[in-house]
């Protein structure tokens, strides 16, 4: 029986409904408080309805479980985050500020806060982005996850608080779907496939952009948590990367398992998101720090994706 208490905020996404299974697994159903602004259908395990801008709700939260530690997934994303550029800078900081003030004083062991590739913008190197280029983005989500970051690294220093970041590339897995981001067509363009049906890519055919499977990213986020404080040199956000891509690229692959698959190419504003995004990263110090390798390429990726689709979709033939 672990002595871990964490609380995710936004269980119900699309990373922190996989996120809250593994660590129910690794810590025991009843280690994990599940949260959101939502009910989440057939969730078993502990679940409290959260506001995250609600400060005074958190702590409750906090108090009432004996929170050990915080996973804050809640955020707009990056093409969501443009309908409400205020609202989305709001929600981003304001749910961050609540956490880490919280985790101050109730003296919460360790923290982690999702950042994002979005932080780069068009004055970084555009392949093998390094982790301390410079930071322009051009999303609110962008700019909300840079600052972020900093604030992340000020209560490190100022207060010693042990909170750790991912800069998240375009996250693909079969168990949730994307919710507002420019990399969602790379979890779409699957279902489309597996359903056999046509399918219209708001990327150009040669947009290529840092990806990583699901069991991927949820086993980095794990590995970063559970590593020895003093091996962690980053304090605002580690780069990562699984593996990039362009939309034709996965699509050559998709059509080895079904060549017949037809997609057209209408891009929209998530074009120009994407162009100002690195096409693929260089998670270095991931490596050194912490022994970060990943485990799938794009071929594993659609291999994985079409199968449990295929059973998702019950068309396993037998
Ligand atoms: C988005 O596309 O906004 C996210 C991200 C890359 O952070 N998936």
């Amino acid at each position: 029986m672990s002595k871990e208490k964490i609380l995710i905020t936004g269980s119900g996404g699309q990373l922190g409904s996989v996120l809250t299974e593994a660590l129910k697994d690794k810590f025991g159903k009843n280690a994990v408080i599940a949260t959101d602004l939502r009910q989440m259908e057939n969730y078993e395990g502990i679940f409290e309805l959260l506001d995250a801008t609600d400060a005074v709700a958190l702590e409750a939260l906090i108090e009432k479980y004996k929170i050990t530690q915080i996973y804050h997934l809640a955020a707009i994303l990056s093409a969501k985050g443009e309908q409400n550029p205020l609202q989305t800078w709001d929600i981003n900081l304001k749910t961050l500020f609540n956490v880490l003030e919280a985790s101050v004083k109730y003296k919460i062991d360790k923290v982690f806060f999702p950042s994002s590739i979005a932080v780069y913008g068009d004055m970084a190197t555009k392949s093998n982005t390094a982790q301390d280029e410079f930071l322009n983005p051009s999303t609110v989500y962008g700019i909300s996850k840079a600052a972020g970051e900093n604030w992340c690294q000020y209560y490190f220093l100022k207060y010693g608080l042990d909170v750790r970041s991912l800069r998240y590339p375009g996250v693909i897995g079969y168990q949730s779907l994307p919710g507002g981001g420019t990399t969602d067509y790379a979890v779409e363009i699957y279902h489309n496939a597996v359903k056999e049906e046509a399918f219209e890519c708001y990327l150009k055919a040669d947009a290529m952009l840092p990806m990583i499977f699901m069991d991927d990213t949820i086993r980095a986020t794990i590995e970063l948590m559970e590593a020895p404080k003093e091996s962690i040199t980053i304090r605002t956000s580690y780069n990562l990367a699984g593996v990039s891509f362009t939309p034709e690229e996965v699509v050559t692959s998709i059509k080895e398992h079904y060549p017949n698959f037809e997609v057209t190419y209408k891009p929209d504003f998530r074009q120009g998101i994407a162009e100002g995004w690195p096409s693929s990263i260089d998670d270095s110090f991931a490596r050194n720090d912490w022994n970060w390798q990943p485990k799938y390429d794009l071929d594993a990726i659609t291999a994985e994706m079409i199968t449990q689709l295929k059973k998702k979709y019950n068309l396993i033939t037998q």
